[in-house]
């Protein structure tokens, strides 16, 4: 596997950084991974990260650079728009946004001038996430932001959406989220957005891979601009893609990335996500898209029928939320430690209509997906093991204050014996299957 090849060609020059590498490539096979904006990717998504492109410089967009010596470059980042178009439906990508916060910054930038530009996007406490105009992120402090959150049962309100973007006026919609359960209606976003003038952004990070694969409805033709991390459900290295509909869009887009915010394109990103998107186009991956849903609802299923509060009861794709507090009288920190501690790793999340105790470094609830499980070769009637792995840890979990060196556990000996139980479960699947 490729993870030894790395290691090896690591190991005799930096015996140091090898052990760590080696320590997290078995540390991935041997947990349950639920982050669900994580996964694996592929052995050839990830070979691509480690070609000679990433020696090159190329500042520019192919055809146009300020180097020379891009013949192979041009080829590659050609190669990678044109897929980037074809599977997601819009007539222009850019792919040199190092990650999400720089691609939605790259958007924010083309569009609005810093502090009269105004954004209208979801609470981070409600799934939104911090560039869509948190307080702590550039976006919430160079531009007027309103947010929107979800209603009493979870839920977006689209005639609240409509209502409060009739009064704010934004410049720029944001939809798309970093813990939303349930299927965003692209059509009547796009819909409120031209009803006010505004310019539509989906920020599909999250659920790109099941656009792809056809698991979600797509943001064509509702939506402007999309921009979406190609590491998450879409399974590609650690990257991000822009789409845009309108030829002045691009443009504005093109700029703000380069030479708006960034240097040189990291090309072997490029061509590792070129990778990804051809994967993508398979057969292989729509089954894997429609399965991580299939996953996700299965899990979500069986954690309702223990009696755990999941958040809008139930999911859409391939995240889901529990209200640990509700359901356990749990805080959400507490149980995503203790949960590491037998080898279930998700996250610690805010949820909406929570207690008020909430506090995003306190949150109450978990969130989970099944995207890195479905890699693996997961399927429905595992979710049934992991929603009873997950429950026997949260049932011997301790609720209240612990005093210093007190055990978390009610029973330590039954954390132990459970722990030993998921290192085999998930020592028995591959880390990547088609
Ligand atoms: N940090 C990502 C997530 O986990 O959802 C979003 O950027």
């Amino acid at each position: 596997m490729i993870e030894k090849t790395v290691t090896s060609l690591v190991e005799p020059c930096d015996p140091q950084l090898a052990a760590i590498l080696q320590s997290e490539d078995e540390r991935q096979a041997a947990v349950l991974r639920m982050i669900p904006s994580e996964n694996y990717a592929s052995p050839a998504v990830r070979a691509t990260l480690a070609s000679t492109l990433s020696n090159k410089y190329g500042e520019g967009y192919p055809g146009r650079r300020y180097y020379q010596g891009q013949q192979n470059t041009d080829a590659v980042e050609r190669l990678a728009i044109e897929r980037a178009c074809r599977l997601f439906g819009y007539p222009h990508a850019n792919l040199q946004a190092l990650s999400g916060a720089p691609a939605n910054l790259g958007v924010y930038t083309a569009f609005l001038k810093p502090f009269e530009g105004r954004i209208m996007a979801m609470r981070l406490d409600h799934g939104g996430h911090l560039t869509h105009g948190s307080p702590v992120s550039v976006t919430g402090q160079w531009f007027e932001i309103r947010h929107y959150g979800c209603d009493e049962q979870d839920r977006l309100d689209m005639d609240e959406i409509r209502r409060m973007a009739l009064e704010f006026r934004p410049h720029v919609l944001v939809c798309g989220y970093t813990a939303y359960p349930r299927v965003i209606d692209f059509a009547r976003f796009g819909e409120i957005a031209r009803e006010v003038g505004a310019i539509s952004l989906a920020d599909v990070s999250h659920i790109a891979g099941l656009i792809a694969g056809g698991a979600h409805p797509s943001p064509f033709p509702h939506i402007d601009i999309v921009s979406f991390t190609t590491h998450k459900t879409l399974r590609g290295p650690r990257g991000a893609i822009i789409l845009s509909q309108k030829p002045e869009h691009a443009e504005a887009i093109d700029k703000a990335v380069f030479p708006g915010l960034q240097g040189g394109p990291h090309f072997a990103t490029i061509a590792s996500v070129a990778v990804a998107l051809h994967e993508a186009e398979s057969e292989g991956f729509r089954n894997y898209s429609a399965q991580v849903v299939k996953n996700a609802q299965a899990l979500a299923a069986q954690l309702m029928e223990k009696g755990y509060h999941v958040v809008s009861g139930g999911t859409d794709n391939h995240l889901l939320l529990v209200d640990v507090r509700k359901s356990a009288g749990l805080p959400g920190k507490r149980v995503a430690e203790l949960l590491e501690e037998v080898g279930v790793v998700l996250n610690f999340n805010t949820v909406p209509n929570a207690s008020d105790r909430q506090k995003p470094l306190f949150p109450d609830g978990i969130r989970m997906g099944t995207p890195s499980l479905t890699t693996r070769g997961m399927k429905e009637n595992h979710m049934a093991a992991v929603a009873d792995f997950m429950d026997r840890a949260m049932k011997n979990m301790k609720a209240g204050k612990l005093e210093k060196d007190e055990s978390p556990w009610k029973d330590p000996a039954a954390a132990a014996a459970l722990t030993a139980e998921i290192r085999a479960f998930a020592l028995s699947f591959p880390t990547f299957t088609w």
